[in-house]
């Protein structure tokens, strides 16, 4: 062999050498770059009001898991579901979350939408859920890879839910019936998920709870503990709605006959408080394997409800209505990325979330999507807004917008408006829309809701011929809702 040869032989396995080298330098920059991709682990309530974390400024409630997830990350105080155009509020609320998009854009069902968490997928994410899915069997297969004790519906007893598994692409295999509460079935479901997941990749766990929605069976320790300590009533309370807000009598309505009692709804806050704070307990028990398997530091943890509800508060029970108590949610980040012991007024979406995990992880956004990061919140801590107008919708009856200060709820079928100062009164209790001096507000406030409906999309006029008289009564006692009402009455809406 010549010097000339060698030098080719050599030269061709330096190169082989080179290449060897550059694609093994490669694979080990993914891994790195695999492992240090925080995984994810998402919490979902249904039904929560915003107003029902301890540390958060409720001190009638036992929280203390989410009063250290506050403490050690943001909670954003005025996040929000825009609302729905259907009774059943929870399928368009986590159509939005699952995909970015808003009210007017998204399709309730999810099919042929390209969602964050295949997003999160095709970045190298393993992709898991547990927990009510309300957006069809047939999205649920895309959306996530894997499905463990999934419940595809709106509302179940306690004890005896029907839930499903599936796996990427498939439809969901044989309905069982779990006896356990689905609470605690779906806290261990994700405990399991975090036992057993391999280390080296990252993951994206999303426990969508049941839990507060009714019917509320909480544990009997938890309602003992509330029948000890009643929570009291919001201030604003009542027992009848004042007015025709163009969905009186629907399903979650008939819940208590009219006019509420003040013991009656103190049964349903006992109740729901209950729920919440085993729910609480449930997600301690996941947290502590998070902790417990080293996993903590890099998981990006959030925590967020669907929407919030009435229970009595403007004389409503439900979330059919644009009042602050049905439209504003709990939201907690926590993780790498996210500030400590921080509280941001900052208006933002559910459909927010998902992009500001999106950034946290390097993630490519989502064209599809229109939520908006909050990172810089996080980073700027408020002084660079997301948004400086919050703007809600429930079918074509009410539309609402509020700024830092006012907010405005429009009800165009009975051709009335309400004008709130939320500063001085947080409760909406005294309606200015009538007075003189608010007529210029109004108008600001009506022009600020049109641009607002402009740019999501949102065609409803704000004013109709031959608006309905505003009064509203009441149906019969004899067609009121009582005690005995069935099952299956209470199950015929599936919010
Ligand atoms: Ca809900």
């Amino acid at each position: 062999m010549n010097w000339r040869m060698t030098g080719i032989l050599g030269m061709i396995r330096f190169l082989a050498a080179a290449t060897c080298c550059l694609g093994l330098a490669d694979v080990l920059s993914a891994e790195s770059s695999a492992a240090l991709q925080p995984n994810i682990l998402f919490f979902f309530s249904d039904d929560q009001r915003s107003d029902t974390i301890h540390a958060l400024g409720n001190p009638h409630i036992h929280t203390p898991n989410l009063d250290r997830l506050a403490a050690s990350g943001v909670a954003m105080t005025r996040a929000y579901v825009m609302g729905a155009m259907q009774g059943a509020v929870c399928m368009p609320s986590r159509a939005m979350l699952m995909s970015g998009q808003s009210l007017f854009r998204v399709r309730e069902n999810l099919v042929g939408t390209v969602t964050w968490p295949e997003q999160f997928a095709r970045a190298g994410y393993r992709t898991f859920m547990t927990g009510k899915w309300h957006n069809g069997p047939k999205s649920a297969g895309t959306t996530f890879q894997e499905g463990r004790n999934v419940f595809f519906g709106g509302m179940s007893d306690a004890h005896g839910m029907p839930v499903q598994d599936f796996s990427e692409g498939q439809t969901p295999g044989p309905k069982r019936t779990s006896a356990e509460h689905h609470t605690e079935l779906f806290a261990g479901t994700a405990i399991e998920f975090l036992e057993n997941h391999p280390k080296g990749q990252p993951f994206l766990c999303y426990v969508s709870f049941k839990s507060p929605h009714d019917p509320r069976t909480a544990t009997a320790s938890w309602d003992e503990y509330y029948q000890k300590h009643p929570p009291p009533l919001p201030a604003n309370v009542a027992p009848m709605h004042l007015f025709d807000n163009g969905d009186m009598v629907l399903r979650d309505e008939k819940l208590l006959p009219w006019p509420r009692t003040k013991e009656a709804l103190a049964k349903e806050f006992a109740d729901y408080y209950a729920c919440i704070s085993h729910l609480d307990e449930q997600v301690g028990r996941v947290l502590e394997v998070l902790r417990r398997r080293g996993l903590e530091t890099n998981t990006l943890i959030v925590y967020a409800g669907d929407n919030g509800l009435a229970i009595g508060s403007h004389g409503l029970l439900g979330k059919q209505n644009l009042y602050e108590h049905s439209v504003g949610v709990p939201l907690l980040f926590a993780g790498p990325g996210v500030p400590r012991n921080r509280r941001s007024e900052a208006f933002c979406y559910l459909f927010d979330i998902f992009p500001t995990l999106a950034e946290l992880a390097g993630i490519a956004p989502l064209g599809s999507s229109e939520g908006h990061s909050l990172v810089p919140i996080f980073r700027a801590d408020d002084s660079a807004p997301v948004r400086t107008a919050l703007f809600t919708a429930y079918r074509q009856c009410q539309r609402a917008v509020r700024d830092d200060r006012w907010k405005l709820i429009r009800y165009p079928l009975i051709d009335k408006t309400q004008l709130f100062d939320l500063r001085n009164d947080p409760f909406e209790q005294k309606d200015l829309a009538g007075e003189a001096a608010s007529n210029q507000k109004v108008g600001e406030m009506l022009g600020l809701l049109r641009q607002q409906q402009l740019f999501y999309g949102d065609t409803a006029p704000l004013t109709v011929e031959n608006p309905a008289p505003a009064a509203w009564f009441p149906p019969s006692a004899a067609a009121q809702p009582d005690s005995n009402r069935t099952k299956a009455d209470k199950k015929k809406n599936r919010g």
